[in-house]
């Protein structure tokens, strides 16, 4: 029997009703328009093994070091670096959108590497750009990521845009995995959140990012399964903007390591917020616009 995890402050088993087991398209890979109807039925891609297994475990190292050399004891004494150990008395360097260490020539082989670009060129069927901005994670040990669509952070330029989440190590669902709600990206039962909640601009509307903090209250109102996998260093896994995610609880003692990064055709328009030499990223554009809180919106969105 594995251990528990949580999805939000819920117990669950791996796998189990309530999270259920991603499939893989590895099968796939040789047929685009096979990849396409995958992605238009589950709202995802898992792919085993996309990018070289060593250039991950070196970007880890790298990673680490970084995180290591500009922080403040961030990982236990006597311990293994690559182990990444949490310290609970220490703090490593911001490592998300921190150019220093995203753009390090190690982490861009892996978050700009070869097979990315391949993967996506031919998925679109075009030239594809990434965003400048990396969304490099340390997360420590009891923590997550709440439910949301991408779209209400980056939902400014392309409506082709996919997120790609790349764990830098081997990753199990009990220390924190990326969770998807298959079937909140088509089925009827999501239109009003999608045309409501999926039609927000954090930055713009001040409106919440999360859609709440209760992955399981979602399916459990809406419909669909939530569903994660044990990672290898080297997965990935793609997923629309509209797409429901989470993170399982990291539940170890390490810190989990992981990079979402965007994807999209070169020619399509483009969220100016993330791309360039340093990217704005979020700014709230007027001040004056009070926050709305998650019941407030709730029932503005009547969902
Ligand atoms: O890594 C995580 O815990 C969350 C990642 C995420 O939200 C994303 O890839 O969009």
């Amino acid at each position: 029997m594995r251990p528990i995890t949580f999805l939000g402050d819920c117990e669950v088993t791996f796998p189990s009703q309530n999270l259920g087991s991603l499939r893989d398209c590895n099968d796939l890979l040789h047929n685009n328009s096979a990849l396409h109807s995958q992605m238009k039925e589950d709202g995802y891609l898992l792919i085993r093994g996309l990018i070289n297994r060593d250039t991950v475990i070196k970007a880890r190292k790298t990673i680490l070091s970084y995180a290591d050399e500009n922080g403040e004891l961030p990982f236990k004494p006597d311990t293994e670096l690559m182990d990444a150990v949490y310290n609970p008395d220490g703090r490593p360097a911001p490592t998300m959108g921190e150019k220093a260490v995203t753009h390090h020539p190690d982490v861009l082989k892996v978050l700009e590497g070869t097979e990315l670009f391949k993967f996506f060129r031919r998925f679109f069927d075009q030239p594809c750009r990434t965003f400048d901005y990396k969304w490099l994670r340390m997360i420590p040990p009891g923590r997550a990521a709440g439910p949301h669509f991408d779209v209400v952070y980056m939902g400014r330029g392309s409506q082709r845009l996919h997120t790609c989440w790349i764990p830098f190590g081997d990753v199990a669902v009990e220390k924190g995995t990326l969770a998807i709600l298959v079937g909140s990206h088509n089925l009827p039962s999501f239109n009003q959140m999608r045309q409501t909640y999926g039609q927000t601009d954090v930055d713009q509307d001040r409106t919440p990012g999360h859609f709440g903090t209760n992955p399981l209250a979602i399916s459990d109102q809406f419909g669909g399964v939530w569903k994660s996998t044990d990672f290898e260093a080297g997965d990935v896994i793609i997923f629309t903007m509209h797409t429901l995610h989470t993170s399982t609880r990291n539940m170890s003692d390490q810190w989990r390591i992981s990079c979402d990064v965007r994807f999209q055709p070169e020619t399509d328009s483009v969220d100016n917020r993330w791309v360039g030499e340093s990217p704005v990223a979020h700014s709230i554009q007027d001040q004056s616009k009070k926050a709305i809180d998650f019941e407030e919106a709730r029932e503005i969105w009547g969902v």
